[in-house]
């Protein structure tokens, strides 16, 4: 799986880039600058999604998922990795994974959220 997230730096976003990581899949990632639209390869964010909000996961076939549920459910799904994608919908995982995924919708959850942001992330700059 080759895809390209565009986030921005402790924003909502970070849920989906810790899954790309921690799933083992093959991605770009690109910053955005939210007060812009402009991508750090000098793009306009708004010709990815007009709504101008990270996270954008666009798929290799140029499809764009957005919406952190739709992201994150996505995510679950294609990278087994995880291990949150169990088929029993009462598993653990799954129920942990539509929790952080509901909380993730939430704009504000930015960097004061231990549990979906560990520090060292944050610390990265991603
Ligand atoms: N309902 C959206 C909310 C996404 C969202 O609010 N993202 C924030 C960052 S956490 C954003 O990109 N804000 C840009 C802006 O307000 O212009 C989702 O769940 O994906």
């Amino acid at each position: 799986m080759v895809v390209k997230l565009f986030y921005a730096p402790g924003a909502c976003s970070l849920a989906s880039h810790i899954c790309l990581i921690e799933g083992k899949a093959q991605f770009e990632a690109e910053r955005v600058d939210l007060k812009t639209k402009i991508t750090a390869s000098g793009g306009d964010f708004r010709a990815v999604t007009a709504k101008g909000y990270v996270p954008a996961l666009m798929l290799g076939s140029g499809e764009v998922v957005t919406e952190n549920v739709a992201v994150l459910s996505y995510l679950a799904g294609e990278l087994p990795a995880l291990g949150l994608s169990g088929e029993r919908p009462w598993r653990i995982s799954r129920r942990k994974s539509t929790r952080a995924s509901n909380l993730c919708s939430r704009a504000q959850i930015r960097k004061n959220n231990p549990e979906l942001a560990p520090l060292s992330l944050i610390a990265s700059g991603i």
